[in-house]
């Protein structure tokens, strides 16, 4: 059972995980119509995830018996001035989303909810690896530069990580 709090915070996390997803797709359209299409992939996993992500707290907040709410999503950003901005814009996103699950973690711990703290954990983990992921891609391109020849390979290397990413 949830407290009030703690279903308006998780509530909060689901349409969070929703912008996630909408960020990511609308990432992948942005790839896609610059001819980048490894990163596009990259980007269509990193939404599947998202969407991943969203059911679990969706059903956590069901399975308890409260009120799992849907909540209007903002719409995400639909152009960047080149790829690395794009990366750069995940990287930081993942960010505020760590910080958010660990202020959750917090309040759940703080209220006694031992239940939602261990629902938690495995989205600690996953925050970990989620941005080391990111900067991985965002350090790769800040050392090709400009080159266009270095992004085209770049975007092929990119592209190849979206099967690491399938269904993680
Ligand atoms: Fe990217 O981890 Fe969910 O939002």
């Amino acid at each position: 059972m949830l407290s009030p709090v703690m279903t308006n915070l998780l509530n909060e996390q689901i349409a969070r995980e929703l912008y996630s997803v909408n960020l990511y797709r609308q990432m992948a359209a942005w790839c896609d119509h610059q001819g980048l299409i490894g990163s596009a992939a990259f980007l269509d996993a990193q939404a599947r995830d998202e969407d991943d992500h969203f059911q679990r707290f969706y059903r956590y907040v069901r399975e308890t018996g409260s009120l799992a709410v849907i909540a209007a999503i903002p719409a995400p950003p639909s152009s960047w001035p080149d790829i690395r901005a794009v990366f750069q814009d995940a990287l930081v996103h993942e960010q505020q989303i760590t910080r958010a699950i660990n202020a959750l973690y917090k309040a759940a711990f703080e209220e006694g909810d031992f239940a939602t703290v261990s629902f938690l954990q495995w989205f600690t983990t996953e925050q970990h690896e989620e941005e080391r992921l990111l900067r991985t891609v965002h350090d790769k391109l800040r050392i090709i530069g400009a080159d266009p020849k270095g992004l085209y390979w770049i975007d092929k290397e990119i592209g190849k990580l979206a099967e690491r990413t399938a269904g993680s």
